[in-house]
């Protein structure tokens, strides 16, 4: 099959997930072309069967806004009508859906049929996509897909409750390549970030508001305050001074590190004993599957799908929003007993097995054959 893949090229999940995607379908000896304004960041190594078209947005003294759903509609036809691309995939609705649509027609006039997939991931129903500016596009543009799915059962429910549609939504829950994470611990790399020998705490995350990063310190607070602790920053976004700010404020800025976006998630994950996820929702929560698949155990919110993943008193507990005695209650319940911290371990690393990239997959592929 010969694939186009639009998504955001950055570190957020569904970038992440439609890269994933594309490499494992390449794999798979299908011919994968991602649209995008740039590499995505997954996407660092060479495959034969894997392009890349970047979309370009001239610029205009006029253009206060460059038109980028525009570009992104005619690199779309370009792709396809050069490439005899047979299906367009587009991860993340806004603007992707729409750009998809316009394509579809613009190509229906010259006689080509191309059958488009959504894949709906978090935000862009639950925060952006419902807002009155957006809205209207976004239910016209989902209903207008061939085939749309959602990360999760949650959120294919929000989506439901949020917007008139008219088709059905099909669950295709993230996945995760357990392979790639089954990485050794690197001694030298744990003794930098926790020399004596201190339990290793993670946060991955784009900065958001949504994520309550805040929520993460005040966690640590608590748990320092009983288990010899380490607490580590994987990612950059807005919150990230305010973050800072409190580690200050509670006098912890040094048991605290920042390292910053990585591409290499894996190595960091493999030193960590304990992955926090405090979000105000998660449609799915992609970086906590890949901790499990590190075998970290979790404690997150019990917002949006992550009780769809994060299995409590299994593979780590689960809190209300902002529920911080909770949690830390169980954060340092967890870290101070390495008999049940093993077994929690090993739980995490069995569920992120049932969502690996190998069963995931094929239902895509599945999926993929209906319309061809
Ligand atoms: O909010 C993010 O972390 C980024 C966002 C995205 O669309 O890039 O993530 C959403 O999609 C991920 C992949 O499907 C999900 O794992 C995240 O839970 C979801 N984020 C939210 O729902 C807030």
């Amino acid at each position: 099959m010969r694939i186009g893949i639009v998504c955001y090229p950055t570190f957020g999940g569904s970038g992440v997930l439609a890269t994933e995607l594309g490499k494992a379908l390449a794999n798979k000896d299908h011919q994968v072309h991602f649209i995008t304004y740039q590499q995505p960041v997954r996407l660092s190594e060479f495959n034969a069967n894997i392009f890349y078209h970047e979309v370009r947005v001239p610029t205009y003294p006029l253009f206060d806004y460059p038109p980028y759903e525009t570009a992104l509609s005619s690199t779309m036809v370009d792709v396809i009508v050069n490439n005899h691309i047979d299906l367009l995939h587009v991860h993340y609705a806004i603007p992707h859906a729409s750009a998809a649509y316009m394509a579809k027609k613009i190509l229906e006039k010259q006689g080509k049929y191309i059958p488009v997939i959504t894949t709906l991931h978090g935000t862009d129903i639950t925060l952006v996509g419902k807002d009155k500016t957006f809205a209207p596009v976004v239910t016209f543009s989902i209903n207008e897909s061939d085939a749309i799915t959602a990360v999760s059962h949650n959120l294919r429910d929000e989506t439901y409750k949020n917007f008139k549609i008219e088709k059905e939504i099909e669950v295709i829950q993230n996945f995760v390549d357990v392979g790639r994470f089954q990485k050794k611990p690197i001694d030298a790399f744990r003794r930098v970030i926790a020399p004596d020998g201190e339990k290793i705490i993670l946060h991955a995350s784009n900065f958001r508001k949504i994520k309550r990063v805040g929520d993460v310190v005040r966690i640590f607070a608590e748990v320092n305050k009983q288990v010899p602790s380490k607490l580590l920053f994987v990612g950059d976004g807005p919150e990230r001074p305010a973050v800072e700010g409190l580690g200050r404020d509670l006098g912890l800025f040094d048991e605290m590190r920042f390292v910053g976006k990585q591409e290499q998630i894996e190595e960091i994950l493999a030193i960590a004993d304990l992955f926090l996820l405090t979000s105000d929702y998660e449609s799915f929560g992609l970086a906590a599957l890949e901790a499990m698949a590190a075998g970290v155990p979790v404690i997150s919110t019990n917002a949006g799908g992550l009780p769809e993943i994060n299995i409590e008193g299994k593979t780590g507990y689960l809190g209300n929003v902002g529920d911080i005695k909770t949690m830390s209650e169980k954060a340092i319940q967890l870290l101070s007993d390495d008999a049940v911290l093993k077994e929690f371990k090993s739980n995490a690393a069995a569920q992120a097995r049932n969502f690996d990239i190998q069963n995931i997959v094929p239902k895509y592929e599945a999926l993929y054959n209906r319309f061809l």
